[in-house]
């Protein structure tokens, strides 16, 4: 029977079959990227959606507000409780709004903040030029030891008691290894600064117990909720008792209008899953996968930055191979591989075609993948490379690729014989 989207909209809904299949037949390999369980897909398509609910638990600016007030204070319980925060707003649209928000609550437009450029793998909203953080406010970027390509906290420190920024950012969006939140929250504390956490990338990891949290150091801390915590597109912010008035005021009414509901819900079921025993596991699986892939690439002769990784992401320059970021990812597609090209450090190429590639295994974990396909993955990742400028011989390694992805069916709406929906 046809679905009421089939009847309504049937350009819409061939579209959506297609992506459908095209998430079922690719090894998504892209940092930021998941798949979320059909429970949390099915509160994100929820009635919840038609309404409105500007305003917190309790104190809203719109009647009929009993379930929604209970699914809010549901998604900040259980997001206190697995992070072991004082206090969580819910409320942001995404991590853009939510590290803006803490810009509002904290900030005076003009002040300093410091934080990882985003040619070295901080984030726009951490005072990049082009990103409103960079442009009303004067930002302080601190990069890496060039040497080891690792942020060096000795030369943040300097640099810190130098300017005297009064938001030290700790959050990065390409970077393999892990993030020192007490020596952070000592160079803030130092320079009287207020420290942000951005763990976009490595939520699900720091809940799954597989990265260290920065909850006890961090004034606040910012995370989507759709990355490695495997919930809907949304955002979160967690902090401290005494800023918990500041922070609620500037997401709502300072930046934003009504929740998005059926997000909050969304989180909130995410927020359970992320609280079990599986979750740790597939956390640790995350980042085991990680150094097993990275292993495989350095055999196939790629040069990792840093070396290696510790989290879930891989950050290689290919240009050593003789390629671009841009022209292998493109291979690497046709071979059914997908992954974004990004800079690397220092990179003397242009954004949008740099010399490298970051890639992350936090999807393909939550297809069940483990060492062997990672392995497999690298040998790929070689023989792409080797045939990366012959379309017939990168589809027949998409062949390949999705023979292996459809044994490891993913959670949400798809089926093991790989006709989903
Ligand atoms: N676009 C996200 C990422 O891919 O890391 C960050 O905002």
């Amino acid at each position: 029977m046809a679905s009421a989207l089939q009847n309504t909209d049937p350009e819409v809904h061939e579209l959506i079959r297609l992506e459908t299949q095209r998430q079922f037949d690719t090894l998504r390999l892209i940092a930021s990227e998941n798949y979320t369980s059909s429970a949390v897909l099915e509160a994100s398509a929820s009635v919840l959606t038609n309404k409105y609910s500007e305003g917190y638990a309790g104190k809203r600016y719109y009647q009929g507000q009993q379930y929604v007030d209970a699914i809010e204070r549901l998604a900040i319980e259980r997001a206190c409780a697995l992070f072991g925060a004082d206090h969580a707003n819910v409320q942001p649209y995404s991590g853009s709004p939510a590290n803006l928000a803490v810009y509002f609550a904290l900030l005076k437009p003009g002040d300093k903040v410091m934080g990882l450029g985003l040619d070295t793998g901080g984030h726009l909203t951490h005072g990049w030029g082009v990103s409103i953080t960079g442009s009303y406010f004067t930002p302080v970027r601190y990069g890496l030891d060039p040497r080891t390509e690792c942020l060096d906290y000795d030369a943040i420190r300097d640099l810190a008691k130098r300017e005297r920024p009064k938001l030290l950012i700790a959050g990065i969006t390409a970077y393999p290894r892990q993030l020192d939140f007490e020596a952070f929250a000592s160079i803030a504390r130092e320079v009287d600064a207020y420290l942000l956490a951005d763990i976009a990338h490595l939520a699900g990891l720091v809940a799954g117990g597989a990265h260290p949290s920065p909850i006890p150091h961090a004034d606040v801390v910012s995370t989507t909720t759709h990355k490695t915590l495997r919930g809907p597109r949304g955002g979160m912010l967690m902090c401290r008792k005494a800023l918990r008035k500041a922070i609620d005021k500037a997401v709502f009414p300072g930046l934003q209008g009504g929740p998005h509901n059926h997000t909050t819900a969304a989180i909130a079921v995410a927020l359970k899953e992320a609280a079990s025993d599986e979750f740790k596991t597939y956390a640790h699986a995350v980042v085991a996968n990680a150094k097993v892939l990275a292993e495989g690439l350095q055999a196939e002769g790629f040069r990792l930055i840093t070396g290696g990784t510790d989290n879930h992401q891989i950050v290689m320059d290919v240009t050593p191979r003789g390629t671009t970021g841009k022209e292998f990812a493109q291979a690497l597609e046709l071979a059914g591989i997908v992954t974004n090209y990004n800079t690397v450090p220092n990179d003397p190429r242009k954004p949008f075609d740099p010399s490298g590639l970051r890639i992350g295994t936090a999807a393909v974990t939550s297809r069940g993948m483990g060492p062997d396909e990672m392995r497999r993955t690298a040998r790929w990742f070689g023989e792409a490379l080797e045939h990366r400028q012959n379309e017939e011989a990168l589809r027949r390694i998409g062949d390949d690729v999705r023979a292996l992805a459809a044994h490891f069916p993913p959670p949400g709406p798809y089926v093991a014989e790989n006709t989903p929906l």
